[in-house]
């Protein structure tokens, strides 16, 4: 079993060569080199890899992402039709985005926000109390990491629905069907929440056109990718008052660059692509007994219909 490993920068790569061949004894692993010779591998595991991985290794059988969103994998131009794409799911990915979404709303919901600013101010002063139906919380895609947001919320007691293609059911979640349910989603929704992959169909999904459907006082909280929200459409939203505020992790150019808007808009809360980060052991567990299962010839979940885009 040959596996080859390419990720981002030289150190990230050598500590999952590292970890995969602990992992994996039985295999021999490679580090991509740009100009080392092909390896015969039949196994990639990549986050980011160079084109020219799939130009040189020939013999690959099946790569594995080291991230959920295959996004910028299945752009690359010379991606063989017959190598399998397998995604990351969960792997700890999914309490981090509950965390993310449970700490904005909380948050919000419950002013802590102003409590600092009266601290701030020596001023003692209990506010309003907080009435949940005010809070509507609307999820754009249910999947693994949508899935696992939607029912932490609900256990706190937020109404929250969902949307997805499929329209797949979840206890204690109003869920929505594709285009035609998306005006009614928006319409029940205060804080939306996008955690959608980046497909031809999802791109610039979230622009004025659909964000202003969403309630007064709405919120936006993006965590999918950066080419979802049309950029220029949020902070008009915001000053003009139909939005209150966003947080991102997500953004068309990252790291964000200086000087644009977002660094310095007061409603707009950013984080560095942080909101769920690729757990090593755990994502080499997964990816270790993938190979294996993958190898002795069984079905593995997480493969991805290429056809969709996820
Ligand atoms: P899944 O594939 O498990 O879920 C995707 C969901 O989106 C499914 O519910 C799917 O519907 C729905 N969906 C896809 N296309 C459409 C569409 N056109 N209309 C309506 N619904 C649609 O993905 P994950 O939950 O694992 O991950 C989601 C995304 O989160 C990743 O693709 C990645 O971009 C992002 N991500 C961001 C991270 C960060 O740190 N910011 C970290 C990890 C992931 P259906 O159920 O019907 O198939
Ligand atoms: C992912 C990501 O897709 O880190 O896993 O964004």
């Amino acid at each position: 079993m040959k596996i080859i490993c390419a990720s981002t920068s030289a150190s990230e790569q050598s500590t999952w060569c590292d970890m995969l061949a602990a992992a994996l004894p039985q295999a021999q692993v490679f580090p991509w080199l740009d100009d080392g010779p092909a390896c015969g591998a039949d196994i990639a595991v990549v986050w980011h890899p160079p084109a020219a991985l799939f130009e040189r290794e020939r013999d690959l059988r099946v790569a594995f992402n080291l991230g959920a969103g295959v996004d910028s994998l299945l752009k690359l131009p010379n991606l063989p039709d017959d190598v399998v794409i397998v995604r990351l799911e969960d792997a700890g990915m999914a309490a981090q985005m509950a965390e993310y979404v449970a700490h904005y709303v909380v948050r919000a919901s419950r002013h802590f926000d102003e409590y600092e600013a009266l601290q701030k101010a020596g001023r003692w002063q209990p506010l309003a109390e907080i009435d949940r139906r005010q809070w509507p919380i609307g999820i754009m895609g249910l999947g693994v990491l949508g899935t696992s947001v939607a029912q932490a919320m609900a256990g706190l007691s937020y109404p929250v629905a969902g949307w997805s293609r499929s329209g797949r059911r979840l206890e204690g979640v109003q869920t929505f069907a594709g285009l035609e349910s998306l005006p009614d989603f928006l319409a029940r929704t205060r804080v939306l929440v996008n955690l959608l992959p980046l497909t031809p169909d999802t791109e610039g999904i979230l622009c004025r056109a659909t964000l202003s459907q969403l309630l007064p006082e709405s919120h936006l909280i993006n965590l999918g990718r950066g080419a979802h929200l049309v950029e220029e459409d949020l902070p008009g939203l915001i000053d003009g008052g139909h939005m209150a505020g966003a947080m991102l992790d997500v953004f068309r150019v990252e790291p964000l660059p200086a000087g644009h808007p977002f660094w310095t808009h007061p409603r707009i809360k950013i984080t560095p692509h942080v909101a769920a980060i690729t757990l090593r052991r755990e994502t080499v567990e997964q990816i270790g007994a993938k190979i294996l299962a993958f190898m002795r010839g069984e079905t593995i979940s997480g493969v991805v219909a290429r056809e969709r885009g996820y």
